[in-house]
């Protein structure tokens, strides 16, 4: 995929608020400091959207791009801060869960998650409910460099039975190791009909 153009629409805090135009959607889920920002600029290979993203007020927002006027990439706001009350994460629940529930819209669900570190248990929700809602999705191991390749090897493993059934993807933004496989499956997801079922394509 060339990349000819990123457009900022808009920032959603509930369903009423997002683009109506019908388009591919692909949405970028993970705990904050997961490598999302790096893994969306080594995508586009340009910082926009992760600098949007992260300006006061939209950080806590489901955030929409255009891309190349045909798709959207949709940022969906990081979980697990440290320090965020019991309000804020119900918040946060509340919104993904409106996001991922949206039925009448066609959307791939990169999830990422850290290669060194154990699943957490807002990691397991987010499968929980990509799996009840049959969404299309892939799962993400970044900071791939991190690791030695039998370190690598091993965490892959650990992931793969966490996340039984799913997609699995290495990746690194630092030595952009697996873009052109998550391109491709991005690719894949917008030329095809795949509708909102069938998350598992082990
Ligand atoms: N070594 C390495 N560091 C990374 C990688 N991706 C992100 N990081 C670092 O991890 C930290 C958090 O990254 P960021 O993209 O801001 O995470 P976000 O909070 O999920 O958006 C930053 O210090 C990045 O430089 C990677 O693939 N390899
Ligand atoms: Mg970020």
């Amino acid at each position: 995929v060339k990349v000819t153009s990123v457009d900022y629409l808009l920032s959603a805090r509930s369903a009423t608020d997002y683009p109506r135009q019908p388009r591919p959607e692909i949405a970028f889920s993970g705990r904050s400091n997961v490598g999302k920002s790096s893994l969306i600029n080594a995508l586009l290979k340009r910082r926009g959207i992760a600098k949007t993203s992260s300006t006061p007020g939209k950080t806590r927002c489901i955030n929409f791009f255009l891309i190349n006027g045909s798709f959207y990439f949709v940022d969906l706001p990081g979980y697990g801060y440290a320090k965020v009350s019991r309000q804020e994460q119900k918040q946060w629940g509340a919104m993904i869960e409106e996001y991922l529930q949206a039925g009448d819209r066609r959307k791939l669900i990169v999830m990422l998650v850290d290669c060194r570190h154990d699943v957490s248990p807002l990691d397991l929700r987010m499968k929980q409910w990509m799996d009840h809602h049959r969404l299309a999705h892939v799962i993400v191991a970044t900071k791939a460099d991190k690791l030695s390749k039998n370190q690598l090897a091993q965490s892959l493993r650990r992931l793969r039975k966490a996340f039984g059934g799913s997609e699995l993807l290495p990746f690194s933004a630092v030595h952009e190791t697996g873009r052109l496989e998550l391109w491709r499956r991005i690719q894949h997801f917008i030329d095809s009909d795949e509708q909102p079922t069938g998350g598992s394509y082990a």
